[in-house]
């Protein structure tokens, strides 16, 4: 109490309140009677935002990071979805500015969904940087976030029908107030034109004459850490022409045209590309590459400059990290950089470049490596060309030298493709540029070093390293699950928001029957939050004391919600045919986009809303079966849906997914998976017990063999599976499409043929899988025991400790 007799809580409270009622009013423009609100979103973000400010330019982050080694992580995408609450959340001024807008008379919820989220990310990659930012913020890691500013993020999914259409996504249209613009931050980025070759002195120099100049211009976002402990910029960088309009031109009266070249420039940040896990080797493509990473270096050589004067000690100084090739650029820049504008000797440059940089791989499927035709490469960069020309023969000497007789080794480790057409290989180049190579779990690194990279493993022994993904708590626990934290907090302590190992206090009551009373209620509370949401988005009603289980992520063939699909019209046969049976009450509940131009997925998604239709409206399987699409998925639907699980659905062809972090937010939030041995689901299964998870199909080596073997095996698993021929028949003979029978016929033909993604081997296996879930559904005590068990056990699951180990093994930082 001070005083004035009020309570301090009151009193912050009151502050609160008169700093959104100053910003409503001064900066929004509004008098608080008239004011939406998107318009309350706006002033209570400002408001918020000005003790973020105060945080980030208050000298601590600053004085702080002197003399420190600093982080920069590279990423094509941050996946950051609304930042209201999480600021709010990690200020710990979430109750202080819920009352202060109750006494209002406005509902923070509808505030928080003004927000529109920002998404600047296709899908795991993009938000694994989204949670890497937040967790070295809370670490107190001087971390920079380096990245394209979009207008348009990924595209809005609209089901009409039951097709997936694509819509712009516009969550710039009215401004954010999250951002700082810095106009003084601006950088020339060059492209094209020829290299002139010089010798001065004896030596060789290379002048590049660039034919085109676009300006980055810096945007800052301010990322707080837990606690508001610390809080990091995430510099995204916006397009701009550098004549904004052709005077010339528009004074001869073309008036378009005098514009084309502000077009031109400005398209490299309007849009995110869409694809997910297939390059797609574009020139606006690469043109995005090169312009974020040429900028981000500027920006970073610059500052390094400035507080250290000359380049030898970036190392020390400076870690970058490269998410997946999509900057891998940068190790081409960074020599030219050294090369060409500091005059350093190549040997000098290479030890500076390639002790700096360090690379993640997200991914071994072949479509998903990124490769460049060699002319599109030459004529946007002829002069990075050069470099990795030059980088490419040094290394290929010297492999020649260490492995005599091994002259096959050169064309695998090159970083030039010499097969159909010649391509520049991205992941050789970022390998042979960097001190660390890490990939993104166990089973991952370990295909990484038995498949894509064996033999660059062979040449530079000792670089690759695992760093097993993590999700920050804050989000995925803490704020979209108050309920399950209030519960964490009175049963294992209030450190647990510190400390996530003190999750694990809450097995010792895994057995008693009222925390599990409780833990129950609370999954339920948040299953009808998610039964109103499919209510007003679809307009039919789910129950809440259904089993919900749930497949939410981009849609793939890999990913195989075709399996769970095929289980689905299995079960909805087996229920009609035998409707007395034990069955576990399901709701199966699907989200995801497919990539714009992936035929098959979105013909998969047409499947899951065809099949929808039939089994919803049949009254014989009421009460037992109902089948969800949530259009959009995005990540504040995913805050709704994980919370509210019961059934996590990570069932990808063993060897395929590179870790998975839905995975682990499901399994956080108390949802059992049923899931294969791939990626992180390993090493989910070894935290949580094989008893508390259930795993079916075959194993990554078991895929590899019968891939090795060759013999299709499609035609003697659908010969030996009654059910499954069943349901190919039922959806290849139109069952869910009588308006158009042979719709889903290439999807059967696909499995009868291909099955490239060995959906007919695991089948009869994850038919089985379900039935065990279905027994434990049906001990509820049980069930909830194993949701305990679970959430006890995923403290490991972490960001913050992904983040502490890249900050140890690889950036050499202390945390
Ligand atoms: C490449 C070139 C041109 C256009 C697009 C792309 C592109 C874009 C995005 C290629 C791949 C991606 C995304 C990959 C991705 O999200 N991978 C996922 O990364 C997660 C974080 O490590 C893992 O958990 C997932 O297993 C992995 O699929």
């Amino acid at each position: 109490t001070n005083t004035a007799g009020t309570s301090d809580y009151e009193q912050a409270i009151a502050e609160a309140k008169a700093a959104i009622i100053a910003k409503m009013t001064l900066s929004v423009g509004k008098d608080p009677g008239y004011a939406t609100d998107r318009d309350w979103f706006v002033a209570t973000a400002l408001a918020a935002r000005d003790r973020v400010t105060h945080r980030f330019l208050g000298g601590k982050r600053a004085s702080k990071a002197d003399g420190k080694k600093r982080v920069y992580y590279l990423s094509l995408e941050f996946l950051i979805g609304r930042q209201l609450t999480d600021v709010l959340y990690n200020f710990e001024l979430y109750d202080i500015f819920r009352a202060a807008l109750g006494d209002l008379g406005v509902d923070i919820e509808r505030v928080r969904e003004a927000e529109p989220d920002a998404a600047l990310g296709n899908g795991g990659l993009g938000r694994l940087a989204a949670c890497f930012m937040e967790s070295m913020a809370t670490l107190g890691i001087p971390a920079y976030g380096y990245g394209i500013r979009y207008d348009h993020g990924l595209f809005r999914q609209v089901i009409k029908d039951g097709w997936q259409q694509e819509f712009p996504e516009t969550w710039l249209e009215n401004g954010t107030p999250w951002e700082f613009l810095r106009s003084d931050v601006t950088y020339d980025i060059r492209f094209g034109g020829s290299v002139e070759t010089k010798t001065v002195n004896n030596v060789p120099r290379f002048i590049w004459h660039p034919s085109e100049v676009v300006h980055a211009v810096a945007y800052d976002t301010p990322i707080v850490g837990w606690r508001g402990s610390n809080v990091n910029p995430l510099r995204l960088w916006s397009a701009r022409a550098a004549d904004p309009i052709a005077l010339s031109l528009f004074n001869k009266g073309d008036h378009v045209g005098a514009l084309s070249d502000q077009a031109r420039s400005a398209a490299i940040s309007k849009v995110l590309y869409p694809s997910d896990e297939t390059a797609a080797g574009q020139e606006l493509r690469l043109r995005q590459e090169y312009f974020f990473v040429s900028a981000s270096l500027q920006d970073l050589i610059n500052r390094h400059i400035r507080i250290y004067g000359d380049l030898y000690s970036l190392p020390d100084r400076a870690a970058i990290q490269l998410n997946d090739t999509h900057p891998a650029v940068a190790i081409a820049e960074m020599m030219r950089i050294l090369l060409d504008d500091h005059n350093l000797r190549w040997d000098e440059a290479w030890r500076i470049t390639s002790s700096t940089f360090s690379y993640t791989n997200h991914t071994l499927l072949p479509e998903a490596l990124e490769t460049w035709p060699l002319p599109l490469f030459e004529r946007l960069l002829p002069r990075h060309l050069q470099i990795i020309y030059f980088i490419n023969n040094l290394h290929l000497e010297a492999t020649k030298k260490n492995f005599p007789n091994e002259p096959e080794l050169l064309s695998s480790v090159s970083i030039i493709d010499e097969r159909d057409g010649r391509r520049l290989r991205m992941g050789q180049l970022a390998f042979i540029g960097s001190h660390t190579i890490n990939g993104v779990s166990a089973l991952h690194t370990d295909l990484m070093k038995e498949t894509t990279f064996r033999d660059l493993n062979r040449v530079y022994p000792g670089r690759i390293q695992n760093k097993t993904n993590g999700i920050t708590f804050r989000r995925w626990l803490q704020q979209s699950n108050p309920g399950l934290t209030k519960l964490l907090c009175e049963v294992c302590g209030e450190e647990v928001l510190d400390k996530p190992e003190l999750i694990k206090r809450l097995e010792e009551h895994a057995d008693d029957p009222a925390l599990q009373q409780r833990i129950a209620k609370i999954k339920r509370a948040n299953k009808v939050v998610l039964c109103k949401i499919v209510t007003d988005r679809l307009g039919f009603r789910v129950e809440a004391d259904s089993l919900f289980d749930v497949q939410i992520k981009r849609q793939h063939e890999y990913k195989r919600q075709l399996l769970n699909l095929l289980e689905t019209v299995a079960l909805y046969d087996a229920i009609r045919s035998n409707p007395t049976a034990d069955w576990a009450p399901r709701v199966k509940i699907f989200a995801g986009k497919a990539a714009a131009s992936y035929v098959a997925a979105k013909l998969i998604i047409k499947l899951a809303n065809d099949i929808a239709k039939t089994v919803n409206n049949d009254p014989s399987v009421q009460g037992k079966l109902k089948v969800v699409f949530l259009p959009n998925y995005n990540v504040s639907l995913a805050e709704k849906i994980i919370p509210a699980a019961d059934l996590s659905e990570q069932i990808s062809t063993a060897g395929m997914e590179a870790s998975g972090t839905g995975n682990m937010k499901l399994a956080l939030n108390g949802a059992l998976t049923i899931g294969t041995l791939d990626g992180a689901n390993i090493e989910i299964k070894d935290n949580v017990g094989d008893d508390n998870i259930f795993i079916f199909g075959l194993t990554a080596a078991e895929v590899e063999e019968r891939k090795r073997a060759g013999a299709p095996t499609a035609t003697d698993n659908i010969a030996a599976s009654p059910m499954l021929r069943q349901v190919l028949d039922a959806i290849g003979g139109g069952v869910f499409s009588p308006d158009d029978p042979n719709r889903f016929k290439p999807i059967i033909d696909g499995l009868r043929s291909q099955d490239r993604y060995m959906l007919t081997d695991d089948f009869d296996s994850y038919w089985a899988a379900q039935r065990r879930v279905d027994e434990l559904w049906n001990q509820p005590e049980k069930w909830t025991r194993a949701a305990i068990v679970n959430i006890a056990n995923m403290a490991w699951f972490s960001s913050d400790r992904t983040i502490a180990e890249y900050a140890e093994q690889i950036w050499k930082v202390p945390v």
